[in-house]
């Protein structure tokens, strides 16, 4: 575990909420995010529905800071930081976020509840984000991994016919979860036609958020005509 004169002083700053901060032992939460990355947008739009301090540090991923690679053995991002915890992957990431400010609550309270949105979050990684490398690093494998996700995502489409958000009414971490692909759809150049409408309106839903927007990086923000 690094201690707090371990950690790197960041070289790509951007203070969300507080200007006097400074590196020290008054840090509140630093998140290390790809100014284009999805699984760190996922994480910025979580900091930003909590509405607490924060700090996100943008990392170029074309220009990666030798830093990443210190805090997370996988160097990839998101990375977060508070105080003595590091931790790394999105969904624990978000998770720990979730529990350690519960206004509002993302995962459902319910255990068996919460245990289901868990495997959804599984679901997802494996159906959906297992395939976006592929498209982020301009693959051989991009096509087909089109192909899949415009498939996978059209068979979701008529589930939000009946519904508002992926849990029901209440908008939730796997909404959150989903919103970065459906954000980059256009980008990833993934059309999925007249019989995703239902989808579609949904995205528009959670896009309309004011913590999306806010969190939306320049990078992120044309991604969308
Ligand atoms: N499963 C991880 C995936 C994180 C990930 O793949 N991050 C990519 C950005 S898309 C990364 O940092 N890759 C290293 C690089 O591009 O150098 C999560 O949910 O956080």
């Amino acid at each position: 575990m690094l201690g707090q004169r371990d950690i790197p002083t960041p070289r790509v700053r951007r203070v969300v909420r507080d200007s006097e901060y400074s590196w020290g032992s008054n840090a509140m939460m630093n998140l290390y995010s790809g100014t284009t990355d999805p699984f760190s947008h996922r994480c910025r739009i979580v900091l930003y529905e909590k509405g607490m301090d924060f700090q996100v540090i943008d990392v170029d991923m074309l220009n990666k800071p030798e830093d990443i690679a210190v805090i997370n053995p996988y160097n990839r991002v998101p990375v977060l930081v508070d105080r003595d915890l590091v931790l790394y992957e999105s969904n624990i990431i978000n998770e720990y976020i979730d529990e350690r400010f519960p206004h509002p609550q993302l995962m459902p309270p319910d255990p068996i509840l919460r245990a289901r949105a868990r495997q959804l979050l599984h679901t997802f990684e494996v159906e959906l984000f297992a395939h976006i490398e592929a498209l982020e690093r301009g693959l051989k494998a991009a096509d087909k991994a089109r192909e899949h996700l415009r498939d996978r995502l059209i068979e979701l489409a008529p589930v939000f016919s009946k519904q508002k958000y992926m849990l029901a009414e209440e908008f939730s971490m796997l909404d959150v979860a989903i919103a970065p692909l459906l954000w980059r759809l256009e980008h990833y150049e993934i059309e999925l036609g007249k019989q995703a409408a239902p989808l579609m309106k949904y995205a528009e839903r959670i896009f309309s958020r004011q913590a999306f927007i806010d969190a939306l990086t320049p990078s992120e923000r044309v991604m969308r005509r």
